[in-house]
């Protein structure tokens, strides 16, 4: 079937979410050590939501994201060492040291971008839908958000303009349970948020955003229809946050009972237990292993770039006397 990922996407997907959960660690252990600089949205146990996204998306479709990216950002394609660059601040980093990790965007991939403020990725990625069909470009945009953000009045005027104009846009609902420190019982009385699709006439499903084949499969039929022309549709990808919302804030809240339950459908194990029928155990070790190692230079090679130059900031140039 054509929405079926090949062994080797599901081979590629489980890499990407083992490089994705080394960083998401790694960051942790940075930010014990007093290493990192402001709050770092980690995604552990949700890798395989932006991951399989993002999975069968073309070079040049767009895809906005959130302050929880970094996913996303090596679903798209992007490289890890520049991730990492950019979330310490260094020049090689995808905006040269200048966004951090919430805001890293990248064109050549399409990733357009993280964002910091809750809810406005989804416009942003109705605005380039509307783009690609006024200029039959072909493409399609998606934006990732969360459950607190499609709580949000920009979602409902997004959707709903969207569904009227047949834009070519998957709204895919991150949804982990928690805004903040808030549970989602306390966001809306509606608990499964993919519903709301049929008030904009448009189609909404669910998937468990823990399993990266569903998702994928669930997404690409989300994707198609976009891409032929029939217009948007809601995924609600079910997952959990097991940590904190960001290294401000180390949980705590989460029910042992619920997190026990979540632990259990970790993505990266169930995906090497339905992998290993097909392929060999051996093989998945050493792609694991190659995984974390990818993710470690990253960090090391990272770490030891420069930091950007004042000089070398546009904003500058009046303070060298280029612009009288
Ligand atoms: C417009 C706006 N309002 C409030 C905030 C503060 N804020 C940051 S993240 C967040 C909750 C987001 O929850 P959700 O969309 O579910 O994303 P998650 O953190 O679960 O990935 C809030 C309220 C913000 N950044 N922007
Ligand atoms: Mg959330």
């Amino acid at each position: 079937m054509k929405n079926t990922p090949s062994i080797d996407q599901k081979v590629e997907m489980y890499r990407k979410m083992v490089v994705v959960r080394r960083i998401e660690e790694k960051l942790g252990e940075l930010h014990r050590d007093g290493k990192t600089r402001g709050p770092i949205h980690r995604c552990d146990g949700q890798e395989a939501v932006g991951v399989a996204a993002t999975a069968m998306l073309e070079k040049g479709d767009h895809v906005t994201s959130t302050h929880r990216g970094h996913a996303h950002y090596v679903g798209k394609g992007l490289d890890p060492r520049k991730i990492v660059a950019e979330i310490f601040g260094r020049e090689t980093g995808y905006c040269r040291g200048r966004a951090g990790h919430m805001i890293i965007a990248d064109a050549e991939h399409g990733l357009l971008g993280g964002n910091a403020i809750v809810g406005a990725c989804i416009p942003a990625a109705v605005g380039m839908a509307q783009s690609f069909q006024m200029l039959g470009t072909g493409q399609i945009a998606m934006c990732i958000f969360g459950d607190g953000a499609a709580q949000t009045g920009i979602c409902h005027e997004s959707m709903n303009i969207a569904a009227l104009w047949k834009l070519p846009v998957v709204f895919l609902l991150e949804h982990n349970e928690y805004g903040l420190t808030v549970h989602a019982d306390a966001q809306s009385s509606v608990k499964d948020l993919h519903k709301r699709a049929a008030g904009y006439g448009m189609p909404g499903r669910k998937v468990d955003g823990n399993d990266i084949t569903a998702t994928y499969r669930c997404v690409a039929e989300a994707v198609e229809m976009a891409r032929r022309g029939d217009g948007p549709s809601l995924v609600e990808a079910k997952t959990y946050r097991a940590t904190g919302f960001s290294t401000s804030d180390m949980g705590g809240y989460q029910s042992e009972a619920d997190l026990e339950k979540w632990r259990k459908k970790d993505p990266i194990d169930r995906a090497f237990r339905t992998l290993s029928g097909h392929v060999d155990n051996d093989r998945l070790e050493r792609i694991r292993a190659d995984a974390i190692a990818e993710a470690e230079t990253a960090f090391e090679l990272a770490l030891s770039d420069p930091f950007p130059s004042f000089e070398s900031h546009p904003a500058s140039a009046p303070y060298r006397g280029e612009i009288q």
